[in-house]
Formats: C-alpha cells, structure tokens, sequence
C-alpha cells in the first residue's frame, strides 16, 4: 500500500476498509459501528505515516486473534436441560495478555462480543497498564434464576473457558449480568478444574485475591472523566443537574461519585423504563436501589412506589432535562434524535460509563454542538485499570491500601483525560476526545505490532 498524502485519498481509504471489513463480517452491525468510530479517526492520524498502512496495521487491529466458541449445557431447577453459547473473542494482544470483562445477556450476540474486544484493546492501552482486549459470554439470562441455577450455568461455561484463560494468557471480568456473584462460581470451577489459586479472573472477592475499589472503580472513573472536563472549562459538579442511566454495578457508583463531587442525580433505568426524581437520589435511596438490584434482584419501578419519583415504562431518561449525562446501562441506548433533545434541554456534557452507549448520528450531534463529550473507551476505563492493579497485587501476592488504590484510580483516569487533551485538541479550543482517545489508544498497540513484524 502506497503513501496516503491527501483527505481525499484518506477518505476513500476509509470507505475501502470499512466495505471491506462489512464483507468478511456480514449480519454484525455492532462491530461494524465500533471499527468504524475509530477508523474514522485513525486514518486521518496515519495518513502521513505510511508504515502503518504497509503493515496493515489497522486492518490486522480489526481481525480477532482468535475467538473461541461453544456450547454451555447445564440443568434448571426443574430437571430440564438448557442450551446456551458462549463465547471468548480474543482481539488483540500485543501490549498484554488478553483482558475484558464476560457478559451474560440474551442478547449477546458475535457481532457484540467482537464489538466490545476491539474497543477494549483501545481502552486497556489507554489505562498505560500491560493489557491486551478480549471479551467474552453467553447469552445466557441470569434474570428470573436461582442462585443454583446461575451457579451450575457458571461451572458449565468455565468448564470450557478454562482451556482458554490463565494469568499470562487471558484473564476476563465481570461485565453485564457478571458481578461479584458469578466471578466467585467462575473462580471456584477454575481452581477445582486446575487446582490452582491463581489470578485468572479480576473483580474477584476480597477474600480470595480481589482488590479493593475494583467494585466502584467504573462508575467512580466515568464521573472522575467529566471531572476533569469541567476542571478544563474552569467548571464542577457543584448543583449540576444529572442524568443517569442503568442501575447496575456502574450506574450505582457513578451515582455514589457524583453525589460527592456536589452533582444531583435524577433518574436510572433498568431494561424496563426509567425513574425521574426531581428531589435526587441520595445516598439513602442508592442504599436501597443496591439491595434492590443485587439482593433482592428487583425492577427499577418499584423505586418510584417506594420514593416520591415518576416511572416511565420502555423510556430511557434523556428526554429530561439535565446539565450533565451519563449512560450507564448499555450499547446504543441514546439515539440521534435522544442525543439532540439532550443538547436541545441544555446538555453541556455526557460522559459514557456504559460501551459505545451513544450512536454514531448522536456522536456528530455531541460534536457539532461541541459539548464535552467522553467516549466509553476513555470514560470507563477506570474498571479495567483497577482490574489491572488487581493483576498486578496477585502477581506480587500482595494487597494494597485502599488509600493508594483510590490515588492510583484518580491519577489514570486523569492520565488518560490528558492524553485525549494531547491528541485530540482542535486548535480553537475544542477538545475531540473521541479523537483523542482513539488515537492515543492506536499509538501503543501499533507500535508493538511493528515491533514484532508480520505475526
Ligand atoms: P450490570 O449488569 O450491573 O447492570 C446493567 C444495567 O443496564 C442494568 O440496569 C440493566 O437493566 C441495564 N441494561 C442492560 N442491558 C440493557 C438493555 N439491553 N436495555 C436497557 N437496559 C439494559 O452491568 P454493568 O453496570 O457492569 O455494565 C453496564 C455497562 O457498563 C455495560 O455497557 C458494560 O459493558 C459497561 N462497563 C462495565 C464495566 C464494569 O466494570 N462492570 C467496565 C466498563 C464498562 P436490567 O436489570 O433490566 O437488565
Ligand atoms: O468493559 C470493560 O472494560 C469491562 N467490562 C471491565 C473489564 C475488566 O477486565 O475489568
């Protein structure tokens, strides 16, 4: 391939590579979204460095390693056996050993797995921490089982995985449907598998090799992220009206940070709608909404008879009014048209705690309106940067305070906050942090990539 040296030859690049990558992945609309987000920006970056292009760089970053398929039996309750598919996409390791959470969902499909592996190589190199981008799960509903149920299912899917996974190798985490819960039945299969206690899984208990703050620490980044925005734009938190989405393990923590940093949170959701509560969710009321989620294992409706707060069946919260907005639940859960009422009810800043949240026409509206705008990749890289820590404390057989941990925690997420500033500043003051995190992500993995030649 040839020097690129003007936009026009830069664009029909890009269209060549996207029909391309369209053609050897048909029916995966998810991974065609993500490749595209971050091609977008990358070839405009590359296209006076030719290198990358003779090494198919780009092109090689958007070809799985490997990925791992198969059938996960196990029995319900009731005797009957079930059949789902699991899953391990193993996208890139050039930096580290595989790394990314496990989502169990319906709806997890190839496309989305494949989807959130590319992303996470980006978003673990962004951390600066060794780690490569996998994901993994099955489309398992852990909604409506019992915990023996969830349990037999987690021994099942591990009794494959196992071949895959190891300390140097692949070490997933939690993700959707994924917590505290099922990381302990993953890990238990894998040490009665192998017999060996070893750090193959992160978001573990304390008890057995977790790290404190690893439980806080996406939710607490994504609001560190906005932070740090602001800070730029000599703003804070302080009486910002927000909106929050989700009302799992992120949303629930980002919920937490921004309570602290002087925010007012009034909505979450939950596949089901969204609840609006003008008067905040203090910490009182995110108390309930933890046990309701995690213990209880609840819908987020029964929050608006239990508060004085309104439920809106099958909406999403941002139709109301807000200076500040999070999604936190899920991919492409805000649509151009939701992307431009929030920009519309005075929106100034949306920091994505959930993978690729925002769809690409909601992306151009955040953009041209040039409000702060964090992508995922950057935004919720504090979940796998504390995972990495984790790594890191198992390695050395050791556990740190939860003091340096939090410091650890703050510095990276505004080490990546300045890197997006490094490569993504427009000239006229406007910062593109998709830009940013895109290309500082691309700058480590590629150079590893060159270092190891044609592999
Ligand atoms: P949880 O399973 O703890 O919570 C997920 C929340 O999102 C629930 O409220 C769930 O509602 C809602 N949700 C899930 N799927 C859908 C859907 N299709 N439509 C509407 N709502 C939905 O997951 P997490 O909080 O861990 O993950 C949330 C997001 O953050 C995901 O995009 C994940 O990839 C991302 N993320 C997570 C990290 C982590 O450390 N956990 C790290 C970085 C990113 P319901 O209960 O009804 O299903
Ligand atoms: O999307 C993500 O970054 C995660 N689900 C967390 C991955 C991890 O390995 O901690």
């Amino acid at each position: 391939m040839s020097k690129i040296s003007s936009p026009e030859k830069t664009q029909e690049y890009l269209e060549r590579f996207i029909a391309g990558v369209k053609k050897r992945n048909p029916g995966e609309p998810e991974f065609h979204q993500a490749v595209y987000e971050v091609a977008h920006s990358i070839f405009s970056y590359i296209a006076d460095k030719p290198h990358y292009h003779d090494m198919q760089i780009v092109e090689r970053m958007a070809e799985p390693d490997r990925i791992i398929i198969f059938r996960v039996c196990w029995e319900d309750d009731e005797g009957n056996i079930r059949v789902n598919r699991g899953y391990r996409v193993q996208n890139n390791n050039a930096i580290g050993p595989y790394k990314g959470g496990i989502r169990f969902h319906p709806s997890v499909t190839l496309s989305i797995l494949k989807f959130l592996a590319f992303e996470q190589t980006f978003k673990n190199s962004l951390t600066g921490l060794p780690m490569g981008g996998g994901k993994g799960g099955a489309d398992f509903n852990p909604k409506g089982k019992s915990n023996n149920e969830v349990m037999r299912f987690c021994q099942s899917f591990m009794t494959t995985l196992f071949h895959h996974i190891g300390p140097d190798l692949d070490v997933p985490a939690g993700d959707i449907g994924v917590g505290a819960r099922e990381i302990g039945y993953l890990f238990g299969q894998y040490k009665r598998l192998t017999n060996q206690f070893v750090g193959i899984l992160t978001g573990k208990g304390l008890e057995y090799g977790g790290s404190l703050i690893r439980t806080e620490a996406t939710g607490y980044g994504t609001v560190y992220m906005m932070e740090d925005m602001l800070a730029l734009k000599k703003d804070s938190f302080e009486g910002k009206v927000c909106t929050v989405s989700g009302s799992g393990n992120v949303a629930t923590y980002a919920v937490e940070k921004i309570n602290h940093l002087g925010g007012k949170v009034v909505t979450l959701s939950d596949s089901s709608g969204y609840v609006h509560d003008a008067d905040g969710i203090d910490a009182d009321k995110l108390a309930w909404v933890v046990d309701l989620k995690t213990v209880k294992r609840g819908r987020i409706s029964e929050y608006a008879k239990e508060f004085k707060a309104t439920f809106h069946e099958g909406k999403r919260p941002w139709e109301v009014e807000c200076d500040l907005a999070f999604p936190c639940a899920t991919q492409n859960e805000v649509s151009g048209d939701e992307a431009r009422t929030l920009i519309k009810n005075g929106c100034i800043g949306v920091s994505e705690g959930a993978n690729m949240p925002t769809v690409q026409d909601g992306i151009d509206a955040y953009q041209e309106a040039k409000i702060l705008f964090a992508p995922s990749k950057a935004a919720n890289a504090g979940g796998v940067a504390v995972s990495g820590l984790e790594m890191s404390q198992n390695s050395a057989r050791i556990s740190w305070s939860e003091d340096e941990l939090q410091k650890l925690l703050r510095d990276t997420m505004q080490g990546i906050h300045d890197k997006c500033v490094e490569y993504g500043e427009e000239g006229d003051g406007y910062v593109n942090y998709l830009k940013g995190s895109n290309i500082a992500g691309f700058v480590k993995v590629a150079d590893a990539m060159l270092a190891y030649g044609v592999v």
